[in-house]
């Protein structure tokens, strides 16, 4: 199931750049698969594989992609870091690192903000065309999805109703369940 939303959906298309307007999109699936230049992993601070989609993106890339990360010796959270893509369809993996849920007192939207932020920022200093997001936070590190999601649809759209190469932002949503919460928040204004 997939839904096509222009980045400016709710006030109007908005161009950028050389005129074209952004798609963002949700789907149900498996993210290690995407055809896209490059996909995001929900990471943690260490950048050596864990489990979720961290787990799931280092099988897929094979153990190039852990020694690459070796080399990068970590990332703070709220930060990303550039990798190749290895055996992977896509190019590169953006790696980032969301906040464990604290009950949201203590920062947990800034920081979850500057994840999908810092991550369009280095993908646009990269070329990228089409990147893929997972639902960063919402699994191990417990963010509530709707919460979670509002902040990924709100910094996503203000960043691409500015100037940048990404023509296609794909929300992977593993749960038909998630799907359904970006979906009605894409929907909405
Ligand atoms: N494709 C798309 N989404 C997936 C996939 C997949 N293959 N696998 C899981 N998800 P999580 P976090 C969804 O726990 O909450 C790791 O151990 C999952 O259902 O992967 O940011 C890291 O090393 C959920 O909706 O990431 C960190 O220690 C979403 O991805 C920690 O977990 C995020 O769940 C990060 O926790």
């Amino acid at each position: 199931m997939r839904l096509r939303i222009d980045a400016g959906a709710g006030s109007g298309q908005r161009t950028r750049g050389r005129g074209r307007v952004a798609t963002i999109e949700a789907v149900q699936g498996d993210i290690t698969t995407q055809a896209v230049d490059a996909i995001v992993n929900a990471a943690n601070t260490t950048l050596l594989s864990g489990g979720g989609v961290d787990g799931a993106i280092h099988r897929a890339a094979g153990p190039g992609l852990l020694e690459e990360c070796r080399a990068l010796g970590g990332c703070p959270t709220g930060e990303a870091r550039l990798t190749r893509g290895h055996r992977l369809r896509a190019q590169y993996v953006i790696h980032t690192v969301g906040p464990v849920w604290s009950g949201g007192g203590r920062g947990d939207a800034e920081l979850l903000r500057s994840c999908y932020v810092t991550s369009l920022a280095l993908a646009a200093r990269h070329g990228v065309r089409s990147i893929a997001f997972p639902s960063i936070s919402t699994g191990a590190y417990h963010y509530p999805i709707e919460q979670a999601t509002e902040i990924a649809v709100r910094a996503v759209r203000e960043c691409l109703a500015r100037p940048s190469p990404v023509e296609v932002l794909r929300f992977v949503c593993f749960s038909a369940r998630d799907l359904d919460v970006y979906q009605r928040l894409l929907s909405a204004d």
